[in-house]
């Protein structure tokens, strides 16, 4: 079925199987191999995978994981799902402008996601022209001139936004902010602001710095660490070999999440015997199967034993924070109700966890989307950096904060200026350094976007990498949104969604991707990334490039400011494309701790970035001292007869590319549209497991029902009243308006759901009309405008 990439899959040969307790073992390395052979064949497999996160190699275009120090890392330095990533773009099939001529953009429309991204790598640049059906090729001259008279059309530079997904390098990003800001708009939403912005918001107020506290080091020396709303097994899967080096080391982990995930249970090292033939390594002395969004009642309870035992680092307390005794007056009051039926963990549990806090004198604590992505998430991150200050883990070997970044390069990309709030300082730099005020007032953040495009504010969409119309929420508005628009413009690697929600006009920009060799008019270059750890290191691609039509980024992005702006400014946009080298010169001067940005790149295993709180517990906040913040304790409601879904990811698939329909360790094979269910939740609705539903949502200040299709029940372990299905294909269910506070992340993590049996109630939901067809439900359905959005 699969290999024949020329037809779709079909859901009715989804099987369910058992649930996993180990990750990675020797069937990750199969995977890995078999996948790399059959997209790349031998000779580029070998030339790519020995070059994967090695010292003089490529950066792994897929998470953003830290690296070992130049000289610990193996000959095979990655992962499974690495693996797979570089397969995905170093594949030899190709999208060439005869597959464009073959199918309309309808047609295209009703494929699957899966099956877009498996038509291989775009090799021309391609347009489509107002009211033509399909995309043909075009120059890049006329593609630049066309894109150019587009911008410079607009009645306003506010008119336009341009979007960053975050594999884009540090040069493609510096370049791309310069643009945007020497046009005249901050509209540079980016996904962090569907991924990690709740903790950039969190830990600015708290401790002065977007960032993580941690290295690699402090990870590997920890006594104990707390993996909260992360499925490292397969979207971080080298940190699996880092929490195996932190247990030899002694650490003690303790992993809360809903669901009871393979790799937080059990590691299998391909690269040791013990993983190999052995029983692997246990990762999770204890699990805590915490409710959806139950995490900050959670916390708070934490926090309430720890002050009760005087568990407390009091020195820390005295000497680097303020607000201590507000926040323990606060979580003494903790109601004990409360958490229990917020967490649904009895206290006995909360109380077990609480020990091993206790006893620890040296605490990591990581996180990812299921803590980032709800209402009350930045609450939950303050709470987490409350703990953290409590015992003073923070600034010391061993111990701190460890949010765990998605995509490859999205830190890099906002140390970059990639932020529609960046801070007046990186303003003035950049008024300093080129000479021409950038625009002072925010721009739209993803949500924003969509809003502005849905109200006509915004009439032109440039998309540097992503798939924003499938990774954004609401996928009808967000599609009716961008279908208003006079021109769409996307620079990507691969077919996806997001080219066939067309703008009057339409282009798509090939370009050349992190495995690829990149030389320009001064010889070959390279690029820079940095990783979670703030860790910056260049990556140089080892592959030859698909098409010789392809451009780089930064050539990309350098043309069509040359075509839109002239020599507005004086900008040597020429010389930034013929070597980078120039660009990172601008970097030195503009980006801070990037002095001597070049010396320090080049670098065997590059440079750290400076980090107040973990170099000498200075803290750039307000006060200046770290910030305990004190928050109500705030969780989702769900009302009967309902549940509370949240969407993550399978294990074969990135963000919005499908590799397969393999979710291995969950036991999903062969299909995506499934809903896990628990076995009683399954029985008190009234279902069967294996039965097929609608899922519905209802969001309070629009009308609009919002429906997903024909999902299959799967009975699974998670807690009383939740639900977990994939993204993308949930999007739809997710009002652009149910946001975090403060931080406008949707929240993918926390919709409430109602089930009907499919097909019964489309009576009732006026969006669902029309066939179904895998993975582009929406796209036959014309919903109605929402009337309350705001
Ligand atoms: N192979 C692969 N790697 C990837 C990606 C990919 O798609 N594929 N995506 C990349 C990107 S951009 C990102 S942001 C990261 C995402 O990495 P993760 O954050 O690990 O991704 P999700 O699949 O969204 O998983 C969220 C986890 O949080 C749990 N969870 C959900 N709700 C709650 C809650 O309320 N409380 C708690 N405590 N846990 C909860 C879920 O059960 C799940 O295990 O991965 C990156 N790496
Ligand atoms: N329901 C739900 N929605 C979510 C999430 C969730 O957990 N649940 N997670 C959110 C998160 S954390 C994130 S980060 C976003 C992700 O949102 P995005 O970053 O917008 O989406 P991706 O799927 O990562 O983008 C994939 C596309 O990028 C292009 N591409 C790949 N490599 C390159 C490259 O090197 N250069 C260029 N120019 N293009 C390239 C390819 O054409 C590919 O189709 O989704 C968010 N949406
Ligand atoms: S852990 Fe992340 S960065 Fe490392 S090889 Fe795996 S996918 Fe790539
Ligand atoms: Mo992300």
């Amino acid at each position: 079925m699969l290999d024949d990439y020329r037809n779709d899959y079909d859901e009715n040969d989804l099987e369910i199987g058992d649930h996993k307790e180990a990750a990675a073992g020797v069937t990750g390395v199969a995977v890995a191999m078999k996948r790399s052979l059959e997209q790349m064949g031998l000779v580029r497999t070998a030339e790519s995978l020995l070059e994967l996160n090695q010292a003089e190699g490529f950066d792994c275009p897929s998470c953003a994981w830290p690296d070992p120090d130049p000289g610990h890392r193996k000959i095979a330095e990655f992962c499974e799902n690495g693996a797979k990533a570089v397969a995905e773009e170093g594949t030899r099939r190709r999208a060439d402008p005869e597959f464009f001529a073959k199918y309309s953009i309808a047609e295209l429309s009703q494929r699957s996601e899966l099956w877009l991204g498996k038509q291989g790598r775009i090799t021309h640049p391609m347009v489509k022209r107002p009211g033509a059906t399909h995309y043909t090729p075009i120059d890049w001259d006329e593609a630049f001139a066309l894109i150019g008279e587009k911008l410079r059309s607009l009645d306003s530079p506010e008119e336009a936004i341009f979007y960053t997904s975050g594999r884009a390098s540090n040069e493609a990003a510096f370049v791309y902010q310069l643009f945007a800001r020497a046009l005249g708009t901050n509209n540079l939403p980016d996904c962090s602001n569907m991924c990690h912005e709740s903790t950039s918001i969190a830990l600015q107020e708290s401790i002065g710095i977007g960032k993580a506290s941690v290295t690699l080091d402090d990870v590997h020396h920890a006594e104990l660490i707390v993996l909260q709303g992360q499925n490292p097994g397969t979207n971080h899967p080298r940190m699996l070999t880092a929490l195996e080096e932190a247990k030899r080391n002694g650490a003690k982990i303790i992993a809360i999440n809903p669901l009871r995930e393979a790799g937080l249970v059990n590691f299998r090292n391909p690269q040791t015997p013990r993983g190999v033939i052995g029983k692997g390594t246990d990762i999770a002395d204890l699990h805590l199967p915490v409710a959806v969004n139950g995490d900050l009642a959670l916390l708070q309870a934490f926090g309430s034993l720890l002050v009760e035992w005087d568990a407390l680092d009091h020195d820390f307390i005295r000497g680097y924070t303020r607000g201590f005794e507000e926040w323990a007056e606060h979580v003494r009051g903790v109601d004990w109700d409360v958490v229990v039926s917020a967490t649904g963990l009895s206290r006995q549990q909360i109380t077990e966890a609480a020990q091993m806090l206790r006893r620890s004198k040296a605490t990591v604590f990581c996180w990812a989307m299921g803590i980032t992505q709800h209402r009350n998430a930045v609450a939950t991150i303050k709470e987490i950096c409350n703990l953290a200050f409590a015992q003073g883990n923070i600034g010391k070997r061993g111990a701190g904060l460890m949010p765990v970044r998605g995509h490859s390069n999205v830190q890099g990309d906002r140390t970059m200026g990639i932020w529609e709030r960046a801070p007046q300082s990186f303003l003035d730099a950049i008024q300093k350094e080129f000479g021409f005020d950038p625009p002072r007032e925010y721009g739209y953040d993803t949500v924003d976007s969509i809003r502005a495009m849905r109200d006509g504010k915004a009439r032109f969409f440039l998309g540097l990498g992503g798939n924003f119309v499938q990774a954004a929420p609401d996928t009808a508005v967000t599609t009716e949104a961008m279908s208003r628009l006079d021109t769409t413009v996307h620079i990507s690697t691969k077919p996806n969604r997001s080219h066939l929600v067309c703008g009057e006009t339409a282009l798509i920009l090939p370009t050349l991707g992190r495995t690829d060799k990149d030389v320009q008019a001064s010889g070959p270059q390279f690029v820079s990334v940095e990783d979670t750890t703030c860790s910056v290191h260049a990556s140089r691609g080892p592959l030859k490039p698909p098409s010789k039509h392809l451009k780089s980024e930064v050539a990309i992005i350098t043309g069509i400011a040359e075509a839109t702006l002239g020599d507005r400014y004086g900008i040597d946009w020429t010389a930034m494309r013929d070597d980078y080298k120039n660009i990172r010169e601008h970097i030195s001067r503009v980006v801070p701790g990037c002095e001597s940005y070049e010396v320090n790149v080049r670098r065997p295993g590059g440079f750290i970035l400076p980090h107040p709180p973990r170099d000498s517990r200075t803290f750039q906040t307000e006060s200046g001292k770290a910030e305990f913040v004190v928050s109500p304790v705030e969780v989702v409601q769900v009302p009967p007869g309902h549940l509370l879904l949240q969407t993550l990811r399978s294990h074969d698939q990135f963000n919005t590319t499908v590799y397969g329909l393999s979710d291995r360790y969950r036991g999903i094979e062969g299909g995506r549209r499934v809903v896990f269910v628990h076995r009683e939740d399954i029985a008190a609705l009234g279902f069967d497991n294996g039965d097929m539903v609608d899922l519905f949502t209802r969001w309070d200040g629009d009308e609009r029902v919002r429906c997903a299709e024909q999902f299959r029940i799967v009975e699974y372990d998670l807690p009383r009243g939740s639900a977990a299905a994939y993204y993308p294909e949930t999007n739809a269910l997710v009002p652009l308006d149910s946001t975090a506070l403060q931080s406008n992340c949707p929240t993918y993590k926390s919709v409430v759901v109602s089930l009907a049996p499919a097909g019964t109630r489309d009576s009732s939901c006026p969006d669902v009309h029309g066939t179904q067809t895998v993975g582009s439900d929406w796209s036959h359905k014309t919903c109605p405008q929402p009337e309350h959005l705001s």
